[in-house]
């Protein structure tokens, strides 16, 4: 297993569009085995490849908590690949949203809080499944991913302009500090 490097915005492979695995084969298996180890490390719930600079339609998730002692951490990983939307509630909620890719930066978006997904695991077994809460909004995050669209898009342009002022802000404080 390896830890990858995060792409990080204004990076402009962020806004590639991933293309579908056609077989979920060994290959596969290594990239979502790199992905886990590199989002428990960020740490992260969730990563799509294109966010370790892999064009494809791949999704790893975690939603369990860190643990705070030490000591085996409690893991509830899921993989999704070729996902799709099959469904989406009218009903749309806000969470407050951070990416990886958008280092320290949170900001509310408003999602449908109930969809209904279809996707393959990585054995390839398809799985089709109606997911609310967290796992609703954290899976309709990632698929963004798939299609170039990160969290800030969702804001004003006003918000969005105010997250990336702070993002390149602390980069600049953070590379005073180190120089
Ligand atoms: O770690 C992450 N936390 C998070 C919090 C709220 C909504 C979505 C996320 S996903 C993010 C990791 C990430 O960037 N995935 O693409
Ligand atoms: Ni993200």
């Amino acid at each position: 297993m390896a830890i990858l490097p995060i792409v990080e915005v204004p990076d402009p492979r962020l806004r590639q569009i991933s293309l579908a695995v056609e077989t979920v084969d060994d290959e596969v298996r290594k990239l979502i085995a790199d992905m886990f180890e590199t989002m428990y490390v960020a740490p992260g719930i969730g990563l799509a490849a294109i966010q370790v600079g892999v064009p494809r339609r791949v999704l790893v998730m975690d939603l369990q908590e860190p643990e705070e002692e030490d000591g085996e951490p409690i893991r509830d990983s899921r993989v999704f690949i070729n996902p799709e939307i099959l469904r989406r509630s009218d009903q749309e909620v806000p969470y407050l949203e951070g990416c990886l890719s958008v280092p320290d930066q949170y900001a509310d978006v408003e999602r449908p809080d109930r969809i209904r997904a279809r996707w393959l695991d990585e054995h390839g077994k398809p799985h089709e499944e109606e997911l609310d809460g967290l796992l609703a909004v954290c899976l309709q995050h990632e698929m963004d991913h798939l299609e170039g669209i990160l969290f800030i898009d969702h804001l004003s342009r006003l918000k969005r302009e105010m997250v990336l002022k702070k993002l390149a802000k602390m980069r600049k404080e953070r590379g005073l500090r180190a120089a």
